[in-house]
């Protein structure tokens, strides 16, 4: 399968949902005020943001579409290509990482969103030509945690640095920084925590793994990584907030578009956050994290 065409899988729900409201609130109906309230209430619903909803609107209010005929194709460009503006210039690059060495990759989020399987998937996106990857299990929270990446590490033939269920997550980063720098691996990707009792935890947690890999390398982590679950629509939004306080975000990985009909969120955090976007999640197996790419995220969102 292509990579466009698993982006159209992928985000099949999504493009389902946008493209046939699009079609039945624009079809063969003439462009006034009714029209575009129930365009704009529509798009608020589909998640992707008060801010885009109100400038679509704008759009479609300064379009000529001719209501004889239903000018699909039309209608869905403007749509793609306002998607495709907006998060054209966060395209983040992963080839464009592997400057230093090891470049350390901390992945953040709260509970469930997919760090650690997104940790098996991106291992194995990076470990492409020979690139040597290590996993630092940070997720001392509890022994499953540490389980659960160790099969991802076999699966994807990376390294694991790990401690017992409970141990400082400060000192496996700093362990996990050592090998890979004694080792000359290319890549350590920390999996950290997200279900810490509180926000004082968590931000106290970030500062003292950041804290302790800076003695090895005063660079380190060269990306922060934050994982967001596109299902839980609108909390993604705070979840972001609440991270940026606590530590700089390089990047997002937005996981589990395939799950839901409203994709759109990705739209709203690019928009609201300006944040560069990584990678996106559309499944659970180990080729289901696509390099993210605006064109086809765009173009598929349409795609019927
Ligand atoms: N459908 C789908 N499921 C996903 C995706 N990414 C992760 N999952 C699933 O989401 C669930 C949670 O994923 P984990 O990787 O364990 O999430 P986590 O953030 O590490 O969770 P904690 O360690 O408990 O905080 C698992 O069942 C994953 O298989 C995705 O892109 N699509
Ligand atoms: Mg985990």
């Amino acid at each position: 399968m292509g990579i466009f065409d698993k982006f159209k899988l992928g985000l099949s729900k999504s493009s389902k949902n946008i493209s046939s409201g699009l079609n039945d609130l624009i079809f063969k109906r003439k462009i006034d005020k009714n029209m575009l309230d129930e365009l704009e209430d529509f798009l608020i619903q589909s998640d992707v943001g008060t801010e885009s909803a109100r400038e679509l609107r704008e759009k479609f209010a300064n379009t000529k579409i001719d209501p004889k005929n239903s000018e699909k194709d039309k209608i869905f460009k403007i749509f793609s290509s306002y998607v495709c503006e907006i998060l054209k210039p966060l395209e983040k690059n992963l080839e464009n990482l592997n400057e230093n060495k090891p470049n350390v990759i901390l992945i953040a989020g709260v509970n469930g969103v997919g760090k650690t399987t997104t940790i098996g998937k991106l291992g194995k996106i990076l470990g492409q030509n020979n690139k040597k990857i290590v996993f630092g299990a940070a997720d001392t929270f509890r022994a499953a945690a540490v389980d659960q990446l160790e099969i991802w590490a076999k699966k994807i033939n990376a390294d694991i640095i790990k401690s017992e269920e409970g141990a400082d997550p400060a000192s496996v980063a700093y362990k996990s920084l050592e090998h890979a720098k004694n080792n000359n691996f290319d890549y350590l990707l920390i999996d950290t925590a997200g279900r810490l009792q509180n926000k004082k935890n968590l931000m106290d947690e970030f500062k003292k793994i950041t804290k302790v890999i800076k003695k090895i390398d005063s660079h380190a982590p060269h990306e922060t990584f934050l994982i967001l679950d596109a299902t839980t629509g609108q909390s993604a939004i705070n979840q972001v907030e609440e991270f940026k306080k606590i530590t700089p975000i390089t990047g997002i990985i937005m996981t589990k578009l395939d799950g839901t009909a409203k994709g759109g969120i990705l739209l709203a955090i690019g928009k609201k956050f300006k944040l560069p976007i990584v990678a996106l999640g559309m499944g659970e197996k180990e080729d289901d994290l696509q390099k993210f790419n605006s064109e086809y995220f765009s173009d598929a969102l349409m795609h019927s």
